[in-house]
């Protein structure tokens, strides 16, 4: 039996970003890939690219159903496309420069969205696996065997149940054992959402003291992928990044519903104090 240690984590004991230093350029800290958003479906990869961008990634490269693209696009000049499709991709630069992705949001369960997962778990570049592709994951547990980065999963309790092959109530009535076992089973640091969202890495759980009832609205979680992807960017490991990401997340809903109350807080909302709270983890 591993033996696990179970803190909660407040402004005390969070890790830090790597420093910025003043010489440096976008290079320095890389190029974030995005994929999802299946036809019909934009607004997913858009939030979460663009949470990206304001979280510090300073490229962001999409790739989705070519129908998207200027939806995806649309004001935010800023993002990259890396095209719709793995022929697209094998031939983008991006692939190439990227040093982390997020997969999943909006992605859909197609043979189109197993394709982007395939190939994604092929590579060497560290994964967020979220939304959809965790469905995809979860159907094929050996696809991952050919995976040689790290990945975080970031499931919500319907998505952890299926990870885990067991009901909601299952998760639900023993959070602890199931953030472990998924962290364990896919060798993953595994994000298990809802209040008091916990972080493992199958040997530590974080108990996330940030977020409340207002940021139960669409988008929420894909602007969490986002962001722990541009994360992945600025820390050492997974592990810090998923716990930044979840507690920034979490201070920037608690600080906007503050103000303006509980109902009607928007994914994108979140998207204008990023850059203030980023401040404060370095
Ligand atoms: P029920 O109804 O309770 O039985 P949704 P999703 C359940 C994209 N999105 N705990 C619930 O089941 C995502 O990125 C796009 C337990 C619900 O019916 C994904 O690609 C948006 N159960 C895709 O949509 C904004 C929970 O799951 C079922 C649960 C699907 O994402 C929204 C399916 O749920 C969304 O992010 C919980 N906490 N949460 C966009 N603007 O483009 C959900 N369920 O509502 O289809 O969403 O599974 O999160
Ligand atoms: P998703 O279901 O993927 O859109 O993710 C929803 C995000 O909002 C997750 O990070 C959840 O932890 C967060 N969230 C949703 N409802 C609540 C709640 N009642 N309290 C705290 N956080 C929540
Ligand atoms: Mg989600």
């Amino acid at each position: 039996l591993v033996k696990t240690t179970t803190q909660r984590q407040t402004t005390e004991n969070l890790p830090t970003l790597l420093p910025r230093v003043i010489h440096q350029h976008k290079g320095h800290i890389g190029l974030l890939l995005t994929i999802g958003g299946q036809s019909g479906m934009p607004g997913a990869i858009r939030l979460a690219s663009e949470a990206a961008l304001r979280c510090g990634a300073p490229l962001v490269s999409v790739l989705s159903a070519e129908q998207n693209h200027s939806m995806i696009m649309n004001n935010r000049y800023e993002l990259m496309l890396a095209g719709s499709d793995v022929a697209d991709l094998q031939a983008n630069i991006a692939l190439k420069k990227a040093k982390a992705a997020v997969i999943g949001p909006g992605l859909g369960q197609s043979e189109w969205a197993q394709s982007l997962l395939d190939f994604m778990l092929c590579s060497d570049l560290d994964l967020v696996i979220d939304a959809d592709a965790l469905s995809l994951l979860a159907s094929n547990q050996t696809l991952m065997q050919g995976h040689t980065g790290a990945r975080v999963l970031t499931p919500h309790p319907k998505e952890a149940a299926i990870l885990l092959g067991c009901s909601i109530a299952a998760i639900e009535n023993n959070r602890f054992d199931a953030v472990k076992k998924i962290a364990n089973t896919y060798q993953c640091v595994c994000l298990l959402k809802g209040p008091g969202t916990l972080v493992s890495d199958g040997k530590q759980v974080f108990i996330n003291t940030t977020g409340n009832h207002a940021m139960a609205t669409g988008g929420m979680g894909d602007v969490l992928a986002g962001m722990i992807g541009a994360l992945i960017l600025q820390t050492d490991n997974l592990l810090d990044a998923t716990r930044l990401a979840v507690y920034l997340h979490g201070k920037a809903g608690d600080n906007i519903a503050a103000e303006q109350g509980y109902v009607g807080l928007l994914a994108s909302d979140l998207f204008s104090v990023f850059p203030t709270l980023l401040q404060s983890v370095y």
